[in-house]
């Protein structure tokens, strides 16, 4: 059923991992970052993301030249393995700075902290060759609403994008919304969050977003709206795509496993405007089982990649002149039982 793939997909190392969940630890052996970087050819995936400390190891120990030649050394990995580097994100949630967030920490310092630490990621962006850094603001929000002024937050992250903007006069800057966990409410919930902030920095832009399923599904919202309100603006700038059972913690499970139609209609809206045109990556965010055995395990991206293309190739055999008939129709009834039939594979 898979055609020729003509999407080029990406993911991150942090995809292949060892299991460890709140309640319990590692289940599978570690295996090295850059022994990753051989697993994805093989695998169908050209493209790499990044976190600063993916690329650099240890990066709060090494002089801002010693990290620089670091990434130099990641990039000539990637040329001999044919891969590129898509984005690097800041991993803002880790260090004792960003306990409170980062870039609306009521503490100056540790604002100061993050802010010097993202202009660094744009440095490593660039050595490592990727076009641009993403903003996944996973602590800044709050765990009690009265923690912080949220007016001043939102000027606050504004203004961070203002600075990233004028710090590099190329590099673009794709938000990934999310509207909770690590905290109990976000801020940048969703898209229209993001694209907003985007409209309003001074080069929207370069100013773009990154929609995750599971997020937007986290938000009761559908991924796949989520991605055409982007892709309306020419804002789309990666996808992350997995799946969610429901309002829980974040699952990333495998594309398409909760639910079909909703991941068939993410490869519509993405297939019918033209995503991957200029260069996009089919990006998956997918967490394997922690009761898969063996190391490194890979099944997770394997198995969503090949969905993803077992999809378009519903989306490219789905009567579009049929689907017209029935919205002229107002049969929304016809049009709906054909969808799951054609799903079903029984029309
Ligand atoms: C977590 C996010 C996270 C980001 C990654 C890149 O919920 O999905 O995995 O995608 O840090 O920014
Ligand atoms: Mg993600």
């Amino acid at each position: 059923m898979t055609k020729t793939p003509d999407y080029r997909f990406s993911f991150g190392p942090w995809n292949i991992n060892e299991g460890a969940d709140p309640f319990g630890p590692c289940t599978r052996h570690p295996y090295d970052h850059e022994a990753k970087y051989a697993l994805y050819r093989p695998m169908g995936f050209e493209g790499v993301q990044f976190h600063d400390d993916d690329v650099v190891p240890e990066i709060g120990k090494l002089a801002p030249a010693q990290v620089l030649a670091k990434a130099a050394g990641v990039r000539a990995i990637l040329n001999n393995h044919g891969l590129a580097a898509e984005f690097v994100a800041p991993r803002l949630w880790f260090a004792p700075e960003t306990i409170d967030g980062g870039y609306t920490s009521n503490s100056a310092a540790d604002r100061q902290y993050a802010l010097d630490r993202t202009l660094q990621t744009i440095d490593i962006a660039r050595t490592v060759g990727a076009k641009a850094v993403v903003l996944w603001l996973a602590r800044e929000g709050t765990y009690v609403r009265e923690a912080k002024n949220v007016v001043t937050a939102y000027r606050r992250l504004l203004e961070v994008l203002n600075k990233m903007l004028a710090y590099d006069k190329e590099i673009e800057i794709w938000i990934e919304p999310k509207p909770n966990e690590p905290t109990d409410l976000a801020f940048v919930p969703t898209a229209g969050h993001a694209m907003a902030l985007a409209y309003a920095s001074q080069d929207h832009r370069r100013v773009k977003i990154v929609v995750e399923s599971a997020h937007a599904i986290l938000a009761n919202l559908d991924p796949s709206d989520e991605m055409a309100f982007a892709l309306a603006h020419d804002k789309l700038g990666s996808v992350h795509l997995n799946d969610q059972n429901g309002l829980k913690y974040d699952q990333d499970k495998n594309f398409g496993t909760t639910n079909l139609r909703a991941a068939f209609n993410q490869v519509l809206v993405l297939e019918d405007n033209g995503y991957g045109r200029n260069g996009e990556f089919v990006g998956l965010d997918v967490k394997a089982m922690r009761t898969q055995k063996g190391s490194p395990v890979t099944d997770h991206l394997r198995n969503t990649r090949q969905i993803f293309l077992d999809l378009v190739a519903k989306a490219r055999s789905y009567d579009r002149k049929r689907v017209e008939e029935f919205r002229a129709a107002r049969d929304y009834e016809g049009l709906e039982l054909y969808t799951v039939q054609h799903l079903l594979g029984s029309r």
